[in-house]
């Protein structure tokens, strides 16, 4: 991710209708006498959700251009005309609400329920019905979202100013292995975020206010209502869940505690009580660690997987041919063009990769309309929200990503998950609009993400990334290793940024509190701390895309858990035996049409059905994530012999609020 400076307010609130994932979905839009039809017209339940389906289908493209255009063109006219669609589409979302209500106890069919269920349910930022205040909450959206996009770090003075944004700043964190220079742009990046906590506070206070209209306790109440089970149990289904994987990350983390303190020191390689300093994880937020390969690859003599420095390479490549096409001895403005032209060619290199591997399973290749309109490098001549994002603009195959991509496993793993997203869209786009959507915000998340599990070494290699791989213990460690940096250091991040956000909703963090409750359930789950002190100055929470654009996060870690139950199931189709983790259904036809009909389904069912139709079973389980990790799992705990692991979470930490205890 990279952002250049913003000038202007970008106005697209992410997840105002949060249809899936991370797509920046369209909300509905309809004339404003809808409102005033209905059932007193004599029009009936079944009727009605036919009308909104209808409705909401022709007023979709419109909006997702207007949220594209902002998005990928920042500049004022674009965010007015965003700003102003989504105030008119969350207006129209609450009058359909409000007219729903008069069908509650009527006739209808089972997929009408379904479908109105899911109506009440169709944003992640609720709207108070007052024009005024929906106003203010639209704008405080786009502010804050515009403000994470401008985010720029400098120092110096004068002639020796330096400015840099998010992505030059990740690039320190990781390629550098210089701990102040790390510190240096980790706390950049973090002091960005500071002035956008008075918003946020206003933010709350006014889609809490939107929660409570539609009959929730809060919005993070809100939120957890839309997994097809009491909202109480879902919270403490993500209890069980984390406590089953917890043992995993506890020796991963020891692991990588030991590796840093080689690296930079008894004292500097961690914070005290055992926590990991967040500078030192190669990743702004600690949520991957892959970009630690360097100190944390177990064995080194068994076959390289650095695929960032074999994407790097094929960037090289690429450049040189860019170069030579342009003569012997290139000018300045040739090679910049050069430049240029290497970047796009191997960022579409990279999501050719990802588009193959789903054509392999027998999906369709996507269509012209994609490479033309998507957005694969950074522009240079306005600025973009780089976070990436998959789009379907119309419901009827113009689909498109959003992204700034560099050469680096995380991007080329990131067009992967994002090609999911897209497959998904193009799957359920025959379902009635209420119905595209993920089973649930998890599954969406995991399409993705399941392929990227059966991106071993042995199809690494045959798309020329990594050396053939060897059949040795060794090998499968580090290929494990591998895998665990990006899966399972994440699991405790995928969990606590709700679990901060649930209680900020539910009122049990105050605003005068947010950074210390931030950071006590940072260490708490994954046992990372700032090296200096974070007080509330400071609102570090703000640093992470989602927060500022109001995107749930739960979403993330149910998926790296179903990633893994999907993988197994698509294996076992695909006929596979031997150890999980080998396992690699490129190719494979049968897992194609298992998952193509687990797609298909979208929201239409509740999720539990959809999950039992691919994987037996009705319940998210980290048990495949154990099976798949197992060798590691022992690997790490003879590693660990001896030490001692674990961490104590900061003293202030009995002051918590009750953030993972949340209420209904
Ligand atoms: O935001 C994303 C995707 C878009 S849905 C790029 N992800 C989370 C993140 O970056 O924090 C994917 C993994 C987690
Ligand atoms: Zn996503």
């Amino acid at each position: 991710m990279k952002y250049r400076h913003l000038l202007l307010p970008l106005a697209v609130a992410a997840g105002l209708l949060s249809l899936s994932a991370c797509k920046k979905e369209a909300s509905p839009e309809g004339p404003a006498t809808t409102a005033a039809t209905g059932a007193g017209t004599g029009e009936t339940a079944d009727q009605f959700v036919a009308r909104v389906n209808a409705e909401y289908r022709a007023a979709f493209p419109e909006t997702t251009s207007a949220q594209w255009l902002s998005s990928t063109y920042i500049n004022d006219d674009s965010q007015r005309v965003a700003a102003k669609a989504n105030e008119r589409s969350l207006a129209q979302l609450n009058a359909w609400i409000e007219q729903a209500r008069k069908f509650e106890g009527q006739p209808m069919s089972e997929d009408s329920k379904r479908a109105l269920a899911l109506l009440k349910l169709m944003t992640s930022m609720p709207a108070p019905k007052d024009p005024a205040k929906l106003s203010e909450l639209t704008a405080i959206a786009a502010r804050m979202e515009g403000d994470y996009g401008a985010g720029t770090y400098c120092t110096g003075e004068g002639d020796a100013k330096q400015c840099r944004q998010l992505g030059e700043l990740e690039d320190v964190l990781r390629s550098s292995r210089d701990y102040d220079a790390q510190l240096d742009a980790w706390q950049g990046w973090h002091s960005t975020a500071a002035p956008m906590r008075h918003d946020y506070a206003r933010f709350v206070q006014l889609v809490n206010e939107g929660a409570t209209e539609l009959g929730y306790a809060d919005t993070g109440a809100m939120w957890r209502a839309g997994y097809d089970m009491p909202a109480d149990q879902f919270a403490t289904e993500t209890d069980r869940l984390w406590e089953q994987v917890r043992p995993l990350y506890e020796q991963l983390h020891c692991f990588a505690r030991d590796r840093l303190q080689q690296t930079y020191g008894v004292e500097k390689g961690q914070v005290a009580g055992g926590l990991i300093p967040a500078h030192l994880t190669g990743n702004m937020w600690q949520q991957e660690w892959g970009n630690l390969w360097d100190i944390l690859q177990p064995y080194p003599e068994a076959g390289s997987l650095d695929i960032t420095a074999a994407l790097e390479k094929q960037y090289q490549q690429d450049l040189g041919a860019a170069l030579h096409k342009r003569g012997a001895s290139p000018d300045t403005r040739a090679r910049f063009e050069a430049e240029r032209e290497a970047q796009l060619l191997v960022a579409k290199q990279m999501a050719e990769r990802a588009q193959d591997f789903y054509v392999s399973l027998g999906m369709p290749k996507l269509p012209d309309s994609y490479w033309a309109k998507s957005q694969f490098i950074k522009p240079l001549d306005r600025d973009v929200v780089c976070h990436a994002s998959a789009w379907d603009m119309d419901m009827a195959g113009d689909v498109r990503t959003k992204m700034c991509i560099k050469p680096t496993e995380e991007d080329f793993t990131t067009i992967y998950h994002e090609l999911g997203h897209l497959y998904y869209d193009l799957a359920y786009n025959p379902q009635p609009p209420l119905f595209q959507n993920g089973a649930n915000d998890g599954f969406h998340e995991a399409i993705g993400d399941t392929i990227v599990l059966a991106m071993t070494p042995k199809y690494l290699n045959s798309i020329g990334l990594v050396d053939a791989p060897q059949e040795s213990r060794e090998a499968v460690i580090n290929n494990q290793m591998r895998m665990a940096l990006a899966k399972v250091a994440f699991l405790p991040f995928g969990l606590m940024i709700d679990r901060w956000r649930w209680g900020v909703f539910d009122g049990s963090i105050t605003p005068d509190h947010y950074n210390q409750a931030w950071w006590e359930l940072k260490a708490k789950y994954q046992g990372v701390a700032p090296a200096t002190p974070r007080g509330e100055e400071f609102f570090d929470a703000g640093a992470k895309y989602h927060v500022p654009g109001n995107t749930p996060y739960t979403r993330y870690f149910l998926a790296d858990l179903l990633q893994f139950q999907f993988y197994k199931s698509l294996c076992e189709a695909a006929g596979h035996t031997g150890p999980l983790y080998e396992c690699s259904f490129y190719g494979n036809p049968e897992a194609g049409r298992k998952f193509q009909a687990m797609l298909a389904h979208g929201a239409s069912q509740p999720w539990q059905a959809t999950l039992k139709e691919l994987t037996g079973s009705e319940r998210i389980d980290g048990g495949a994530v154990l099976e798949y990790f197992a060798p590691l799992q022992e690997w790490l705990k003879q590693q660990n012999q001896g030490k001692q692991c674990g961490w104590q979470a900061p003293a202030t930490a009995s002051a918590a609020p009750k953030a993972a205890a949340p209420k209904g």
